[in-house]
């Protein structure tokens, strides 16, 4: 099962798998929770996973996602070779065209026109690999990572207020918490693990829990509070709050005086103009919710205060941030068990790419560019090159691409195509960008499509190294699957790279060990305590030590002591000021919020494979109010065109109370590969925050529109191979045995049935609704169907996906449901056991079920990974009040 490498240097037989029946101790390839994977390998390409009961992240709970990473190994759309345009190259003729044309673009136009844009989804090793290269080589600091559009705020506030970028919190700070306020996160759906954590404190002990979001996410059920605040007013709230506690004289001086320092003026400019009511106005909250708050805050000292993207993501979030650890530091809630505040990251490392400096900001292993630093790196790399001044931050960084003054460029485990704001502009400067490399794990994707050179990375299952999750717990990745195809892990791919650009000795790695090691030198060369992060312990393993290295976390318990890695070893309060909220505009309406789904990650090049969760929400949805939907003339189901000043795309509408009026949230994770629709990234503003360079995702002035369509549909079609269909409106996902695609649109509907697999046919058609049926079948089994209707109604899918399996198929399909089929199961809520909405309302009305767990024991649904559970208590909730209502 091993593959022959191409090439000078092998790659080490470690990265074999280890074979069937045996149990491989890795790390999710999701997000920064970082759970433990217990995964069997069971067959070729097929693996059982399990949460591992040792993994101090999870200790053995695993969310939808985690659970189903079984589903989503297959080799479906991989890249498997290296590719120059649309041939298939040799590894050793793709290295050496990459190396040229990067040495020949550096000679002529010098190191700042070239560029890596890398990513929170390698590994360690690979992000170290690529970060030397480009700043101690090449000698630019042209290395940007997606995670300045994820976690780049809080490094900023962390580098402001501590000194270093240290996340001062662990997990075990939620066990202990007597109150845990999330802000901008919708933990539930993001951080599922971890919500679970602070659920189990909560039964355990009381735990109070506070929502701050403008959205009544699915996070906010049971919470104790909810504070639907104006987008955007996070920091008059914690400024508001943090004036509040002064006024009843809750500053912890004892903590101030001894670590903090206090800007001069500080407290007088809280006296102004932050009063309960005034800030109130300005959250656009019920000053009496508010005071709950202050008086919840005020209550429990033990806070932790956990914030995501809807903090980060702003034009202000470095501010925001700092807002957040203001409070944190005037009641001197840090360092103690049970008090943090606690950013919590996105990605699997996005941690560990801001350990090794991924980011154009900042050098390496926590330092900057200072010249002592640039100095010591320059030392320690023996680097012929060092980059002596920051780099550009990615939105910039695509601008100077589109300007022509960057000219060749490598994209490693990133979608900017995708994900970046204003897509537009960046799929046009990625076209014309004379020299794209993309180092992926598939074939297609929206930035792929502009890559000069494709190169095959080695994907979650295959790949060796470290990650490190949002408490700073290092644990590794390991591989149990062979690599497919030629497929190679990125570290090997860079260093390839470099040495065909003339530094063999320097990157001469042949086993991910000997990175991790020269990475644990570099934090801990001349670092004498001027830097938390020190890995000297880990320095010295030795590659059997480094394969079976446990989980551990670095740093401790950092400011326990009331130390801060600053100068004068104090932390740093900032007077920071509530931006100039806007009025939406005459002609945008609408503030547009985007972000996440439960079982959807990023562009879905992984979780779209997985038939299971692709249910809980099939098409890319615009939430709108009901108020606004009605002055609209929108209805629930209907097609809408969302515009903002930088482009437009079309959604499903579907209606939601959970919605502020006036605002409207899309997901991020629709592409070209899968829809018409749902292009996110076309919608949003590059503006950026000044400090961090983070891009306001969360607010961008919109519009909405009603989009009409002669027609609707839908066709399921066996087989992976996407078809593109020529409508309107068209989305795929992935069904068991082949694909689902909801249609719609204009005109004749006939040249979709063009696009139908050829076989045998059989057709039905309704004149009077002007609906029409085709099936094809081969051989007794389906291959392929078209359902279409002007007025009428369709089909549930279930019965008609289910059929893809079964033998013996006639013209009798076309009836759509089976003998004695079971009624619509509706949306499916609970994936792990299939259960959907429908059924869970019935099983609510007729055997009176009263709470989550009832639901459990009736249909199954919430007792395996959980992630569901909060959906479970809305429904509960929605189904008793309308019991209550027709009982009046
Ligand atoms: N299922 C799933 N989980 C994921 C991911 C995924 O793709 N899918 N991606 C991972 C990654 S990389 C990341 S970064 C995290 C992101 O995790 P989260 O930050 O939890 O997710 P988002 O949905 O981006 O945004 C969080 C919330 O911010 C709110 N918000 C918007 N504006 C404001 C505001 O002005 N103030 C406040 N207080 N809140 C606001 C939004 O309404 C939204 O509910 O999730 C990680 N986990
Ligand atoms: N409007 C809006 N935009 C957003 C956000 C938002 O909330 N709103 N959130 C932002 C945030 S926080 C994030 S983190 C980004 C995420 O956005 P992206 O990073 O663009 O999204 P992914 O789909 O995770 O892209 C990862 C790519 O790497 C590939 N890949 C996976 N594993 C490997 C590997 O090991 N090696 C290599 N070489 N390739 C691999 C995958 O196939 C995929 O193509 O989106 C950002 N964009
Ligand atoms: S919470 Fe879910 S997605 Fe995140 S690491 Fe754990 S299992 Fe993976
Ligand atoms: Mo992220």
């Amino acid at each position: 099962m091993t593959n022959p490498l191409p090439g000078p240097s092998p790659l080490p037989s470690r990265a074999s798998p280890e074979g069937e029946g045996r149990t491989v101790r890795t790390t999710c390839a999701y997000c920064g929770v970082g759970c433990g994977i217990a995964a069997t390998p069971t067959g070729a390409r097929e693996v059982a996973i399990r949460g591992d009961d040792a993994h101090p992240a999870n200790r053995g709970s695993l969310c939808s996602k985690g659970t189903h990473l079984g589903e989503t190994v297959g080799l479906s759309g991989r890249l498997l070779h290296p590719m120059i345009g649309e041939r298939r190259a040799s590894w050793d003729k793709a290295l050496d065209l990459v190396a040229k044309r990067f040495k020949d673009t550096i000679a002529r136009h010098g190191p700042d026109s070239v560029a890596f844009y890398v990513s929170g989804q390698l590994l360690t090793e690979d992000y170290y690999v690529a970060n030397k290269l480009m700043k101690g080589f090449i000698g630019s600091a042209n290395i940007d990572t997606n995670s300045r559009l994820c976690m780049s705020s809080a490094v900023a506030g962390h580098n402001r207020a501590f000194g270093e970028d240290v996340v001062p919190a662990s997990y075990a700070d939620l066990d202990e918490a007597d109150l845990v306020v999330l802000v901008g996160s919708n933990t539930a759906w993001c951080h599922p693990v971890v919500y679970q954590r602070i659920q189990a404190a909560r039964a355990a002990r009381g735990t109070r829990l506070v929502v701050i979001d403008p959205r009544r996410t699915e996070t906010c059920e049971g919470a104790d509070l909810h504070l639907p605040l104006r987008p955007g007013s996070d920091v008059a709230l914690m400024n508001g709050l943090l004036a509040w506690l002064a006024e009843q004289g809750l500053v912890d001086t004892a903590f101030t005086d001894r670590h903090v320092e206090v800007p001069e003026g500080f407290w007088e400019h809280l006296a102004t103009g932050h009063d309960l009511w005034t800030t109130a106005a300005t959250c656009d909250l019920d000053p009496a919710l508010l005071r709950r708050f202050y008086e919840m805050f005020a209550a429990h000292p033990r806070t932790v205060t956990l914030f995501s993207q809807g903090v980060n993501q702003s034009i202000r979030g470095t501010d925001q941030v700092n807002a957040i650890i203001n409070v944190h530091l005037a009641t001197g809630r840090i360092g103690r068990p049970g008090a943090a505040p606690f950013s919590i990251t996105g990605q699997p490392n996005a941690m560990g790419g801001r350990e090794v400096g991924g980011l154009a900001s900042t050098l390496a292993a926590h330092m900057d560019f200072a010249p002592d630093n640039v100095a010591r790196v320059g030392r320690f790399w023996a680097a012929p090159a060092m980059a002596t001044k920051p780099g550009l931050k990615a939105v910039d960084l695509f601008r100077a691409i589109g300007e022509g003054r960057i000219k060749a460029l490598w994209i490693m485990a990133t979608n900017p195509a995708v994900s970046l704001p204003d897509a537009g502009t960046v799929r046009a400067a990625l076209e014309k960008c004379p020299f794209v490399v993309v180092s992926d794990v598939v074939a297609n994707t929206d930035t792929s499509v502009h890559a000069d050179v494709r190169l095959p990375a080695a994907a979650w299952g295959e790949k060796d190294g470290t990650v490190t999750n949002s408490e700073r717990t290092v644990s590794r990745q390991r591989p149990f699957m062979a690599l497919p195809g030629e497929a190679r892990p990125d570290w090997w791919i860079v260093k390839e790279v470099a040495r065909r650009m003339g530094w063999r000795s320097a990157f001469a790695y042949d086993h991910p060990a000997e990175i991790w090691r020269e990475h644990a030198r570099l934090t801990a060369y001349q670092n004498e305590g001027s830097r938390v992060l020190d890995l000297h312990d880990k320095a010295a393993i030795g590659n059997a030590a480094y394969d079976a290295m446990e989980p551990f976390r670095w740093g401790g318990a950092p400011f326990a002591d009331g130390r801060f890695p600053t100068p004068s070893g104090r932390a740093r309060m900032l007077r920071v000021g509530q931006m100039e909220l806007q009025a939406p505009l005459a002609d945008w309406p609408l503030t547009l919020n985007t972000g996440r789904y439960r079982d959807q990650w990023h562009t879905m090049t992984r979780t779209g494979l997985a038939p299971k969760l692709a249910r809980h929400r099939e098409e890319p949805l615009v939430e709108v109010h009901p108020a606004d939907a009605a002055a609209l003339g929108l209805a629930d189901g209907d097609l809408a065109s969302v515009s903002t000043p930088q482009g437009q795309s079309t959604f499903r509408v579907m209606l939601s109370d959970g919605q502020r009026p006036g605002e409207i949230f899309t997901p991020i994770h629709w592409t070209d590969q899968v829809s018409t629709g749902g292009r996110t990234g076309l919608l949003s503003r590059p503006l950026v925050d000044p400090h961090s360079g983070q891009p306001g995702f969360k607010s961008t002035p919109a519009a909405l529109a009603r989009v009409e369509t002669e027609w609707k549909g839908f066709m399921i079609v066996r087989g992976e191979e996407p078809v593109r269909l020529p409508c309107l409106w068209s989305t795929r996902v992935t069904v068991p045995g082949g694909a689902l695609y909801e249609i719609a649109g204009n005109g004749d509907a006939a040249r979709i049935e063009g696009c139908l697999p050829a076989g045998e046919r059989v057709e039905a058609v309704d004149l009077a609704r002007g609906t029409r049926r085709v099936a094809v079948i081969v051989a007794g089994r389906l291959v392929g169907v078209l359902f279409v209707t002007r007025t009428g109604l369709l089909p549930s899918r279930d019965w008609l996906i289910g059929q893809l399996a079964a033998e013996g198929v006639g013209a009798s399909v076309l009836a759509a449901r089976g003998p004695g089929a079971q009624p619509d199961k509706g949306a499916t809520v609970c994936v792990c056991f299939d259960v959907g909405l429908n059924q869970i309302v019935a099983a609510i009305r007729d055997q009176r079920l009263v709470d989550v767990p009832a639901i459990g024991a009736a249909l199954g649904a919430g007792t395996n990974c959980g992630s569901c559970r909060p959906a479970l208590a809305r429904i509960l909730a929605q189904v008793h009040e309308e019991v209550l209502d027709a009982a009046e």
